[in-house]
């Protein structure tokens, strides 16, 4: 057994250090619906579901779980689960329907106080993210979204007022989720809302995938700096919250074992988790993107690098699986790989015909529970051990032709992979990393976003008609996790 590998110890939550939240996580576009009720204003994730060929089989959240309708129903599930957290998302559009150009939608104020309120009555941390994905449509056609700097400013006003009305019940704040993932999907694939790509990125013409996806990150970063800055001086003393950001965070392992590739593994982490945290951090991008990307590589000003710099209390990290990585500097791989943007690496999940470990319904998802380990222990070297929380990890059944609901149901490669990707946190923290919670995606199938609701990382299935939850096997196996505080050491 390597360094890493995977040892099947018996994990009890026990094991995990003194008030460690254990929940579930979700977002508002993936599970709410009701997109128009309550004086809800229109979002860029409606148009783009709304777009023929964007989403599998041309699916939207119009409706996604009902949770809108059926709030206080998935409350009570992770009540008697016995989660002591849940990560949410705040609609954009339900508390300013037009972004900065219009009122605040006092029922969107009241639908998320309602859902802070019955968590506390229960003893569940509402875990917030202020922007996942979904923002209003208004700002994506007046000037492009994220491509303008005003966004900085609209960010701001958006999640002032997040501050002001929850901050007093909320505890725990990420602004953005994944900068990283949406720059990539958004702005280079164009598989995600507002669908801009390039060649050879993707088949579309709109946008210029080699600034586009930098500009993204840069305005989202500086965005989330002033924000913090808000935070910190008018509301954090009073308020006794902490914030951070969640980074889209995938471990790579070297294709072959030359040094030729593990100088690639750095370079595909560098354009994956330093691209976002090291200006977070340090108030600079990572010396693997200067030297790949020179000066195509957007500038903080010296005052943008002292606001940026230690503007996270804690890091969310969002982790799925591993993929191998090949260097394609010294001889060309493929088109995309050749390109700057994507620091002259490959990625790939299969070696010698051999998987990395096995596949999911998610194509680039293998089960390498050693990555969550190999993770950790690099986010906290790098970053000096800031606090951690894994805000999403999970498992995405594949989806069979012949399944029956029976199928479904019996998740236990689900229930495995939690407890393979826990023993390798336990590791991780026993060796001394600071992690503090651990959060399922998800709690609910729901709108995979460009896969619509054909893959699924629910702890409950829910039925497409009626919206009805119905447990899966990881929920017996969760919450008697949740609730066997048995020491195993
Ligand atoms: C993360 C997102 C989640 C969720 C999850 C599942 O990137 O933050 O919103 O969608 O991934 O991944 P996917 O839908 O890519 O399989």
């Amino acid at each position: 057994v390597q360094c890493c590998d995977e040892v099947e110890d018996a994990i009890s939550r026990s094991d995990f250090p003194e008030g460690f939240l254990f929940g579930t996580s979700t977002s508002s576009y993936q599970i709410e619906g009701a997109p128009f009720e309550d004086g809800r204003g229109l979002s860029n994730w409606d148009v783009f579901s709304h777009t023929p060929g964007k989403i599998k089989n041309d699916e939207n959240g119009d409706i996604a779980d009902d949770h809108y309708h059926r709030y206080l129903e998935d409350i009570e599930l992770m009540s008697s689960l016995g989660v002591n957290v849940y990560r949410f998302s705040i609609s954009w559009t339900r508390i300013l329907p037009r972004g900065i150009y219009g009122d605040i939608n006092p029922n969107g104020i009241m639908f998320y106080n309602k859902i802070i309120d019955n968590l506390l009555l229960r003893g569940i941390e509402p875990f917030v993210t202020i922007h996942h994905h979904d923002l209003p449509q208004e700002l994506e056609e007046r000037y492009g979204g994220w491509i303008s700097l005003l966004m900085q400013r609209d960010f701001v006003h958006f999640a002032e007022i997040c501050f002001k009305s929850f901050g007093d019940r909320v505890k725990y704040w990420t602004t953005i989720n994944e900068p990283a993932l949406v720059a990539n999907y958004a702005y280079m694939k164009g598989i995600y809302a507002p669908g801009h790509c390039s060649p050879p990125f993707g088949n579309c013409n709109t946008g210029n995938s080699d600034v586009e996806p930098l500009i993204v990150v840069h305005n989202m970063l500086l965005a989330h700096a002033k924000a913090v800055e808000l935070y910190r001086k008018h509301f954090q003393a009073k308020q006794g919250g902490t914030i951070g950001i969640v980074a889209h965070s995938v471990m790579y392992e070297p294709l072959r074992d030359e040094e030729c590739d593990r100088q690639a593994v750095n370079r595909a982490l560098a354009f994956l988790i330093p691209w976002v945290l090291d200006p977070l951090v340090f108030g600079e991008y990572p010396a693997e993107m200067h030297s790949i990307l020179g000066s195509q590589l957007p500038v903080f000003s010296l005052k943008e690098k002292s606001l940026l710099k230690g503007s996270i209390d804690f890091i969310g990290i969002n982790h799925y699986g591993s993929l191998y990585v090949k260097d394609c500097s010294l001889s060309a791989c493929s088109l995309e790989a050749d390109h700057p943007i994507t620091g002259f690496v490959e990625v790939t999940g299969i070696r010698d015909g051999v998987p990395i470990g096995d596949q999911t319904g998610f194509s680039w998802f293998y089960v390498v529970p050693r990555g969550m380990q190999k993770l950790v222990d690099y986010v906290k070297i790098r970053y000096h051990n800031i606090p951690m929380y894994i805000t999403e990890n999970g498992y995405c059944s594949p989806l069979k032709p012949d399944e029956t609901m029976h199928d479904l149901l019996q998740d236990v490669k689900r229930i495995d992979y939690h407890k393979a990707y826990l023993a390798a946190l336990l590791r991780a923290i026993r060796k001394g990393a600071d992690v503090r919670g651990y959060m399922i995606w998800s709690l609910l199938d729901n709108f995979e976003w460009a896969n619509g609701y054909e893959i699924r990382y629910g702890l409950y299935h829910v039925n497409r008609d009626t919206h009805e939850r119905i447990p899966k096997l990881s929920v017996q196996w969760f919450s008697s996790f949740l609730n066997n505080t048995i020491r195993t050491n």
